[in-house]
């Protein structure tokens, strides 16, 4: 048996865990709550024979939070109600939301502070897999747990699957007694990879076991939770096809690798899986090989004689690639962070060298600025094509969000890209240069960050303004 220590070393490091093969999740999530309460709670994130259950910060006692669902079109109203004894918020990511409901402090609205409640109340435009969370102190509050899926369904039900299975990875820093490692705001992991965890959960549960019947075709909707963690997540067994990527359908395209989700990116998958003796793994790809996260466990009668030819999702969301021929051009550099060689930055109205710039907790710039938000990045016209131009100079990768639009990366270090898909989120490597293109047709104003939070919480956030 690993003691504790060992486990929460092992946990990511390990190929196969073999005495822990049996933990099976029995997480029941409740759909549709219309009041999300944020509180402290417990969660059994590990084994219970190695540690825990784990204090967590959850919305109505779980972590992740409900799966919440809503159809298209349709109005989603979710009263939330602040048990922490600090102010907070929710984001809804990658929906086309209206402004004042984004979750923005600051920026859409006024923190809720303890005690106090806000009344979220919008429509979801498009199908497609989503997730909130904590927007306040996120690089706090989202590592504790404050966060779950927000699944919208298609208008009209797709007869593509026979149903969804919602997998929340989480990636968790706890210490050898199973307690959340405390190390929040260390300036370490601000200016390097931002918090990276050490036992990554599914559903909340360490290795959870999902039952699937023989030839069953499940939509596997993959949520990257974690706040920084990048992680390649590959189906064993199974033929899976890629459905959407943000929320977002890209057609039927078979899937050789395993899907590589920055934190915040979601995929949907659709996974056909044929009768197998043993369980079939979901893995995490690490330097010593795949790491099982969870299993699917193949049993019972069979749901068809053999699969058939699949069918794609219906085409939603912001049509096709918009005409750029007098687009706006905005430039963003993004520079700082450990290595990056970066002399200083402006912030709180004067320009600071580094030394004085850790001692604010900012480490990273945005055109020379270190998260100051007095002005926006950029005002589009309502309407108009943005084209903003984004280069990576820091030696860290970075996942850059936009919130309130969907977009293209059109091309990156500068070679176009045929056919890009719909993201809310880019995953940018060290040294690279992006250009992201979308109507700005979503007025209000609009966070655009990096979704590793420790990032964006040491400068690497800014705005734009569409009027
Ligand atoms: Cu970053």
């Amino acid at each position: 048996m690993l003691n504790r220590r060992g486990f929460v070393k092992a946990a990511l490091a390990a190929p196969f865990v073999p005495s822990l093969a049996g933990f099976l999740s029995s997480r029941a999530q409740a759909e549709a709550g219309k009041t999300l309460k944020a509180a402290p709670a417990t969660a059994q994130l590990v084994p219970a024979d190695v540690a825990g259950p784990t204090p967590v910060w959850a919305f109505n006692g779980t972590a992740p939070g409900p799966v919440l669902r809503v159809k298209a079109g349709e109005r989603l109203k979710v009263m939330v109600e602040n048990g922490l004894d600090q102010p907070t918020s929710v984001h809804w990511h990658g929906i086309r939301i209206a402004n004042g409901m984004d979750g923005v402090p600051g920026l859409t609205q006024e923190a809720i502070e303890p005690g106090a409640s806000f009344s979220y109340d919008f429509v979801a435009p498009d199908p497609g897999t989503y997730w909130y969370h904590s927007h306040d102190r996120s690089w706090e509050q989202n590592a504790r747990g404050l966060h779950g899926a927000l699944i919208v369904e298609e208008a009209e039900p797709w007869a593509g699957a026979d149903r969804d299975l919602v997998l929340v990875v989480d990636d968790w820093r706890l210490t050898e007694d199973g307690t959340i490692d405390e190390s929040f705001g260390h300036m370490m992991d601000w200016s390097h990879a931002g918090r990276l965890g050490n036992v990554v959960t599914v559903n909340g549960s360490y290795r959870p076991k999902f039952a699937v019947r023989p030839n069953e075709r499940i939509r596997v909707r993959l949520i990257n939770a974690s706040n920084a963690r990048t992680m390649a997540i590959g189906l064993a067994g199974t033929t899976a096809r890629l459905l959407a990527l943000d929320g977002m359908p890209v057609g039927l395209n078979d899937v050789a690798e395993p899907v590589q989700l920055a934190p915040a990116q979601r995929a949907d998958l659709l996974a056909d899986f044929a009768a197998s003796e043993t369980p079939l793994p979901i893995a995490v790809e690490t330097r010593d090989g795949p790491v099982p996260i969870a299993e699917i466990v193949v049993s019972g009668d069979p749901v068809r004689e053999a699969s058939d030819d699949p069918i794609g999702l219906p085409t939603s969301g912001p049509g096709v690639l918009p005409n750029l021929s007098g687009a706006k051009r905005v430039e963003l550099l993004m520079e700082g962070g450990a290595m990056g060689g970066m002399s200083g930055a402006m912030h709180d109205g004067r320009m600071m060298d580094m030394r004085a710039l850790v001692d604010e907790g900012r480490v990273w710039a945005f055109n020379g600025i270190a998260g100051d938000m007095d002005e926006p990045l950029a005002r589009f016209a309502k309407g108009s094509p943005a084209l903003i131009a984004i280069r990576n100079d820091t030696g860290w990768p970075h996942a850059m969000h936009v919130h309130g639009h969907h977009f293209r990366v059109v091309s990156r270090n500068g070679k176009p890209i045929a056919d890009p898909a719909l993201r809310d989120t880019d995953l940018m490597m060290p040294d690279e240069t992006i250009e992201i293109a979308f109507i700005a047709d979503n007025p209000g104003k609009w966070l655009l960050h990096c979704h590793m939070l420790e990032h964006a919480a040491a400068g690497m956030m800014t705005w734009f303004e569409v009027a």
